[in-house]
């Protein structure tokens, strides 16, 4: 079998590639290890930066998202018994989409079935073979069948526990890592978010992230240990928690109901380098994850593939190769500064440790930064997102 780009994983980063791809009549095929309904189960990420909103849109997968989608021009931190907002549109010109990270998928994924391009779902035994030659090759298994797939690129968008990276020679590829001392307890229910915007509430008992999906639709995180159990939290503790984290009057406002999901997410910072290994590109977060504190995983996934995609269309439609040695270096000067305001966020937010004087730091940090205009300007354009680097 033979295409020109081979994609390891049906997530949005590899959906997203291909989809690109096949506008520009590049023939690419993508093969995942898990049935597209498992794809879709995985409740992820709620906010998509501004350059996430263009891209889909340039791909022609936008139309539901600006049908269901919720623009938000702002959010709010909450601490010490306020609620300061971000006013994210005055500040950059931009607002943010509110729309999941499950409804992505589903629209790209109706894309492609629309596309009639190939997809090989519940694949196994997937290894990317020869992409330090100009044949680089995939084999796998799938329905009982050994397939070689021929090809010219390799994108490797199969995620943090992917064959991809995990392929690479390991004296050609450098780990970064930050493993934090605490994970997010998340929950979705059929009740009214609390208010119209995210809050991000630091409090002394922990982290909490009032979030929403749609009108009808609330999701929720407290931070909690790293050890912690999703069995060990009744809708009512969660309920009593989160309410304990929020500004009495926003708390007072919250509407409960039986949770419809609910789990913990590990967090961690995570960078490989470089993200080029031959013909291998790694892309999303096979090469880089990020606490979700900042809003950023899926979104630094879109920016890979913004950048792999100019590429693959300059090498393959007008024959551009030197192009190939750019993807990492573009790729990682933003993918460092998003990893910047992850661990930022995150070490502003959330409990560390009893030290009183940590604590009363990230007061005045919070205190600070909302009440400057310099201050909430530099967030506000973090979280809008940075710019995504043309390749000309
Ligand atoms: P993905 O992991 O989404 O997709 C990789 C795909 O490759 C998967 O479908 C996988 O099944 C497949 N695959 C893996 N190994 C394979 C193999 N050997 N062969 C074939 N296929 C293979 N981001 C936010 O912005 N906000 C959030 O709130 C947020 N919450 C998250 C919660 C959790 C529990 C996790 C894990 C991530 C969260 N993220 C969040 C980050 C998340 O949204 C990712 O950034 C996003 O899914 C990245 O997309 P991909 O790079 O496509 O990787
Ligand atoms: C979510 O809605 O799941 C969400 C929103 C913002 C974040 C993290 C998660 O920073």
């Amino acid at each position: 079998m033979k295409t020109q780009v081979a994609i390891i994983g049906a997530g949005p980063s590899g959906l997203l590639l291909g989809q690109l791809l096949t506008q520009q009549g590049i023939d690419n095929v993508i093969i995942e290890n898990r049935s597209a309904d498992y794809v879709l189960s995985r409740i992820r990420a709620g906010v998509l930066e501004a350059g996430t909103v263009d891209l889909l849109r340039q791909a022609g997968v936008g139309a539901r998202m600006d049908r269901e989608g919720h623009p938000h021009g702002g959010f709010a931190f909450s601490f010490d018994g306020r609620l300061e907002r971000i006013d994210v549109h005055a500040l950059t010109g931009k607002n943010v989409m509110v729309y999941g990270q499950t409804e992505v998928t589903r629209d790209l994924m109706d894309a492609r079935t629309a596309s009639g391009a190939t997809t090989f779902y519940e694949v196994q035994d997937v290894q990317p073979r020869d992409f330090y030659t100009d044949k680089p090759r995939i084999t796998f298994v799938h329905a009982g069948r050994e397939i070689t797939l021929e090809c010219e690129y390799i994108a490797g968008c199969d995620g943090y526990h992917g064959v991809a990276r995990k392929s690479v020679p390991a004296d050609a590829i450098k780990t970064f890592e930050r493993v934090y001392p605490f994970g997010w307890l998340g929950v979705l229910s059929q009740t009214p978010p609390v208010t119209d915007e995210l809050i991000y509430a630091n409090h002394e008992r922990g982290f909490a992230l009032c979030s929403m999906r749609n009108p009808t639709l609330s999701r929720y995180y407290v931070q909690c240990t790293i050890d912690d159990k999703a069995e060990n939290w009744s809708d009512q503790r969660f309920w009593d928690e989160l309410r304990t984290r929020l500004p009495a009057d926003v708390a007072a406002d919250l509407v409960t109901g039986p949770t419809i999901e609910k789990s913990i997410a590990p967090l961690r910072s995570f960078v490989a380098e470089p993200m080029t290994f031959g013909r291998l590109f790694l892309v999303g977060d096979a090469a880089h994850i990020v606490p979700p504190t900042g809003a950023k995983g899926l979104n630094l996934a879109v920016s890979d593939v913004a950048v792999l995609y100019q590429i693959l269309r300059g090498v393959l439609l007008d024959g551009r190769t030197e192009l190939v040695a750019r993807y990492s270096e573009v790729c990682l000067r933003r993918i460092w500064k998003a990893e910047r305001f992850s661990w930022w966020m995150t070490s502003l937010l959330h409990k560390f440790s009893d030290d009183p004087f940590s604590q009363r730091m990230q007061l005045a940090e919070l205190d600070y930064y909302t009440s400057s205009v310099a201050g909430r300007t530099t967030i506000a354009e973090n979280y809008i997102g940075l710019p995504i680097e043309t390749i000309d």
